[in-house]
């Protein structure tokens, strides 16, 4: 069904209006949603294109079940709403100039007017709401070790500290060519453990995080007199320092919210299954 309906999208619908002339519309939207805020109570999901000007809108209410819809418990979640005409709505509307001057504004611009507006009265909308964490650590989340390398409650893929020494694995360069190839990560002991799953990366036998003389959690700023490398990568100095700081951990959850419309009519085109498209975006935690 929904290779069917992808099928209609791509061609043009041909419309007889009274007049007779014959009126062209396409309805090639690229399925990637935007977000207006809910500064009046409601949010509206939306999708513009310009070539002609049109929006295809769904304004719902900003409340407990938008927050499931935004902000789920667990990945794949999904809710339902029924299209109502009045707090859940769907429009595909036409204007004279670009929709996204007069979407979202408390005052459109006046230039902008709406020519034509279809609106179903009923119909379904099925929210289904995915999310990802990932630290950007530069480790692919793929090749991240699968638990908790330093113990800290946090798995890697969201742990920007994978070993716990303080030093951000970012920093540690696990990936130096940024390849996605991590067969090349900084080993400075040679030990065999790349420096960003080794709590001691010069093997000079103090833990990497105590050797932060001035116990500010940045480790590169502790360089031994005389020396051009920092501590923790300089196997000829090992004094132990006592460090109490522990840098905080964060990371990046990107949520997608994939939108599918059912049975509604338009009087231009009805359809039992219509995609609107995916809404994406980030909160870094
Ligand atoms: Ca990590
Ligand atoms: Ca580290
Ligand atoms: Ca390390
Ligand atoms: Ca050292």
């Amino acid at each position: 069904m929904r290779s069917l309906l992808v099928l209609l999208l791509s061609y043009s619908f041909f419309l007889s209006c009274d007049d007779g002339d014959v009126l062209n519309v396409q309805l090639e939207f690229d399925q990637n949603l935007s977000r207006c805020n809910g500064t009046t109570g409601s949010y509206i999901l939306y999708d513009t294109r310009e070539d002609p000007f049109e929006s295809l809108t769904l304004l719902f209410p900003n409340n407990a079940q938008a927050q499931s819809i935004f902000n789920p418990e667990n990945s794949g979640a999904t809710e339902m709403m029924s299209i109502n005409g009045n707090t859940v709505r769907f429009n595909y509307r036409t204007y004279s100039g670009d929709p996204n001057d007069y979407l979202c504004k408390d005052i459109p611009d006046e230039n902008v007017s709406v020519i034509q507006n279809y609106e179903p009265q009923s119909g379904t909308v099925i929210f289904t709401s995915t999310f990802e964490d990932d630290d950007k650590d530069g480790v692919p989340n793929a090749l991240e070790f699968d638990g908790d390398t330093d113990g800290d409650g946090i798995e890697d893929y969201k742990d920007n500290d994978d070993d716990g020494d303080n030093v951000p694995t970012l920093n540690e360069r696990p990936d130096p060519n940024d390849d996605g190839d991590l067969s090349d990560a900084q080993d400075t002991d040679a030990d065999g453990t790349p420096d960003y799953l080794d709590t001691d990366d010069d093997g000079d036998g103090t833990l990497t995080r105590l050797e932060d003389a001035n116990n500010n959690g940045n480790l590169f700023d502790d360089i031994a007199t005389g020396a051009s490398v920092a501590r923790f990568l300089d196997d000829t100095v090992n004094n132990s320092y006592a460090v109490t700081v522990t840098k905080p951990n964060a990371y990046t959850r990107t949520f997608k919210i994939f939108v599918i419309l059912e049975d509604i009519d338009l009087s231009v085109f009805a359809t039992d299954n219509f995609i609107l498209g995916t809404y994406e975006y980030s909160i870094n935690f």
